[in-house]
C-alpha cells in the first residue's frame, strides 16, 4: 500500500495518527500542495478532486477520504480498534469524530482560506480542483464555529478522560489536529479549559502525535 501524503497538511495527518496508532508501516509519497502538485494531471490521475491523503492499494485501487481509508484499514487491521468496537461504540467514535470535523477542521479550514492574507489560498476557498473565490464572511463564521468547537470540546472531556468515552479513538485524532491546526488562525485551547489542555498533553505524549 501507498499513502499519498503531505507533511503540512491537517488531514493527511489524521491518516498518519490513525496509521501510527494502528502500529502499521506503510510507504508514503509526499505531494507538495504548497507547489500545486496535487493539480498536476500526474496527481489528478491518482485523485481527480485533487485531494489528499489518498490510500493506493497493491492493486491500484485508490480510497480517497481520510474516513474511508480510516474505515478500510480498521477493518483490515481490527486489533487495536480506533473507530470503536461495539456497535454503541462505533455510532458514538462515528458521531463524535464527525463533530470534531466539522466543528473543528472545518471551521478553521473556512476561516484559514477565505483570509485575504493568506495569498497562497486564499484565490480558492475550497481545498483542491473545485477550488473557488474567497468569501469575506467565512472567516468570521469559521472563527465562531471555531469558538463553539473549544466550548463542546471542554465539556466532552469533562464527561469523559477521551472525547467519545473513555478510549482513544478516531474522534480524538480529528480533535487533536483539529486544536494543532486551529494555530493556523491564531486561535489556542482556552486558559480555563483545564480538561481540554490535560487531554492535549496526554495525546501530545503518544508517539502518533509525531506522525
Ligand atoms: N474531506 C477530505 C478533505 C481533504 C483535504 O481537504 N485535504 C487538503 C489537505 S488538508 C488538500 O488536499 N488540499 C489541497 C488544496 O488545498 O488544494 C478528506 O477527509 O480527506
Amino acid at each position: 500500500m501507498i499513502l499519498y501524503d503531505c507533511d503540512i497538511a491537517p488531514n493527511p495527518r489524521r491518516a498518519r495518527m490513525f496509521i501510527a496508532e494502528k502500529g502499521l508501516n506503510i510507504e508514503k509519497i509526499e505531494v507538495d500542495i504548497i507547489g500545486g502538485e496535487n493539480l498536476t494531471e500526474s496527481f489528478l490521475s491518482i485523485n481527480p478532486r485533487g485531494l489528499l491523503p489518498v490510500l493506493e492499494l497493491d492493486d491500484g485501487t485508490k480510497i480517497d477520504e481520510v474516513m474511508a481509508i480510516c474505515r478500510y484499514l480498521e477493518e483490515i487491521y481490527p486489533e487495536n480498534p480506533l473507530l470503536g468496537s461495539t456497535p454503541l461504540e462505533k455510532a458514538r467514535v462515528e458521531g463524535y469524530q464527525r463533530k470534531m470535523e466539522f466543528d473543528g477542521m472545518i471551521a478553521v479550514s473556512e476561516a484559514f482560506r477565505n483570509n485575504a492574507e493568506n495569498e497562497r489560498f486564499s484565490y480558492r476557498s475550497l481545498p483542491g480542483r473545485d477550488g473557488t473565490s474567497a468569501i469575506e464572511g467565512l472567516v468570521e463564521r469559521g472563527l465562531n464555529t471555531l469558538d463553539n468547537f473549544y466550548i463542546w470540546l471542554e465539556r466532552y472531556l469533562t464527561e469523559n478522560e477521551f472525547v467519545a468515552g473513555n478510549n482513544f479513538t478516531m474522534a480524538d485524532i480529528t480533535a487533536f489536529v483539529a486544536v494543532d491546526f486551529s494555530k493556523w488562525v491564531k486561535r489556542k485551547i482556552p486558559k480555563e479549559n483545564t480538561k481540554t489542555l490535560e487531554w492535549y498533553n496526554k495525546v501530545s505524549l503518544r508517539g502518533s502525535a509525531k506522525a
